[in-house]
């Protein structure tokens, strides 16, 4: 296989899809030499049936706002890969989902998942419709009207999806309540749900709390330890709450968060009081981080991300894609970062990356690092299958457990001849080859 040749047909194939061609980029230049030690993989054909999607559903989702105007959205589901597991991942609603952007996330996921440990296979959907603003009984009728066409593609042994951007607990718990009418089941098809109604402890916190674990794996490479370190997290919503609140559990500084409108610079650090406030802010007014600023006088700065102005040691981009692009990682190296951690999906772009990868810096890609959430998800799906709930401490423990576990994955693949850890390696080859080796077994299919 030459990865070159693989990217070319695939941009010929998929002409208007970058953020998809990025993510098979990214993965394919890194498992090349490793794929090509295998010439069983190359006479099955093996890269093109990993890369391109199992299947896609796309649909029309109809429904009615609160002033009787009939909406139109798009709904999709991507079924990326199941050699290892039920297709699984989250479910995004935001105004710029597009098949491209769901295309890249699925195809992250199988890799993901893979190195979970867990048996669960890549998938990922979700709807133009931005939760934003619009009332609770215009969420639940847009969620029940995006179930009514996606319940019969989903199940729990066949595509279990869950929450991501714009998708929390308020949306799942919607999408379930139809699902169990229309599927007249009640069963373990979405995880992320509400503790009493076969939700897991830990579900909520489980990226955040996910990616500082696999950090504090980094640090201990490096003998550091995480004590009054100063940490930029970009994102002020669900995973960037959490590893805020474990952070600042462990006596490291927070000095910066954010939202799509810009973003705050606490210097010495948000206590814990702020955090609070962060917290209601975002899930019961629904408001906007400058409010935040306003409350504590503190530095705002419109339309900015915290890469160029907050001075940390830690970097934990938990927003979104490509938010982190190479001035900002110049930015962030000169200012003396010596850890990214992605909470996000590819929130570094190509060139942050190699920016990164040549200072040698500690460098987490969001597909190990942010691993947390989808393990407890599989956790979920275990104790809905066994209809037992787990206490929070024995949860917190597995995942404790599955990311060390992943970061030894990385750097079993990703340990180069000087020491340095390349974990973009580790984790794609380590992810690369369980799936590998599962779709040579089960033939051509
Ligand atoms: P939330 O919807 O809870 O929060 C998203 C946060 O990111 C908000 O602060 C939002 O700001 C900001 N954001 C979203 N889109 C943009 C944008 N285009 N530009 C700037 N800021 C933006 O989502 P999550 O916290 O769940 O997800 C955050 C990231 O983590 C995503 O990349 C997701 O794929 C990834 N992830 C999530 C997991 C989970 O379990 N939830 C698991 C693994 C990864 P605003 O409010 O202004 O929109
Ligand atoms: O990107 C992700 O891993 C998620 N949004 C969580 C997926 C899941 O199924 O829990």
């Amino acid at each position: 296989m030459k990865a070159v040749e693989v990217i070319d047909k695939l941009k010929c194939r998929f002409p208007n899809e970058p953020e998809y061609i990025q993510a098979v980029e990214e993965v394919l230049s890194t498992i090349e030499d490793v794929y090509n030690e295998h010439p069983e993989f190359e006479r099955y054909n093996l890269i093109e049936r990993l890369c391109i999607p199992d299947r896609v559903f796309t649909f029309r989702v109809s429904w009615v706002d609160d002033k009787g105007n009939v909406q139109n959205n798009m709904g999709y589901r991507v079924q990326h890969n199941n050699a290892i597991g039920p297709y699984k991942g989250g479910i995004r609603f935001h105004s710029s989902v597009n098949l491209s952007i769901l295309k890249f996330l699925a195809f992250e996921q199988t890799f993901k998942n893979s190195l979970t440990t867990l048996a669960m296979g890549g998938g990922k959907g979700g709807s133009d419709f931005s939760p934003r603003g619009k009332s609770d009984m215009e969420v639940m009728r847009f969620c029940q009207a995006f179930i009514t066409e996606l319940w019969r593609h989903i199940g729990p042994d066949t595509d279990v999806p869950a929450g991501d951007i714009g998708v929390g607990g308020r949306e799942v718990g919607y999408m379930y309540g139809m699902y169990k009418k229309m599927a007249r089941e009640f069963t373990g098809t979405f995880t992320g749900k509400g503790l009493d109604f076969g939700g897991s402890l830990v579900r909520p916190e489980a990226t955040g709390y996910g990616n500082v674990y696999f950090l504090l794996n980094m640090l201990a490479t490096k003998g550091i330890d995480i004590k009054d370190k100063k940490v930029a997290i970009s994102g002020s919503g669900n995973v960037a709450t959490y590893t805020a609140k474990k952070l600042l559990e462990l006596g490291a500084k927070v000095v910066s968060m954010s939202d799509s409108n810009g973003s705050i610079y606490v210097p010495e650090g948000i206590n814990q009081e702020q955090l609070d406030y962060i917290f209601k802010l975002k899930n019961i007014y629904r408001g906007r981080i400058k409010e935040f600023a306003e409350e504590y006088d503190c530095q705002y700065f419109e339309g900015e991300r915290p890469w160029q102005h907050a001075v940390c040691d830690i970097a934990m981009p938990s927003a979104t894609q490509n938010e982190l692009d190479g001035d900002d990682a110049r930015a962030l190296l000169a200012n003396g970062c010596f850890a990214v951690s992605e909470g996000a999906n590819m929130p570094s772009t190509p060139e942050a990356i190699k920016e990164f990868l040549t200072a040698k810096i500690l460098y987490a890609p969001g597909k190990a690092a942010n691993a947390g959430g989808v393990s407890v998800s599989g956790l979920e799906m275990a104790q809905n299958s066994q209809k037992l709930n787990w206490s929070a401490e024995e949860v917190d423990a597995k995942l404790k457990g599955i990311m060390a576990e992943i970061h030894k994955q990385c750097t079993i693949y990703g340990t180069e001849e000087d020491g340095f850890i390349n974990y973009v390696k580790g984790a794609n080859v380590a992810g690369f080859m369980k799936v590998a080796r599962a779709m040579m077994a089960q033939g051509i299919i």
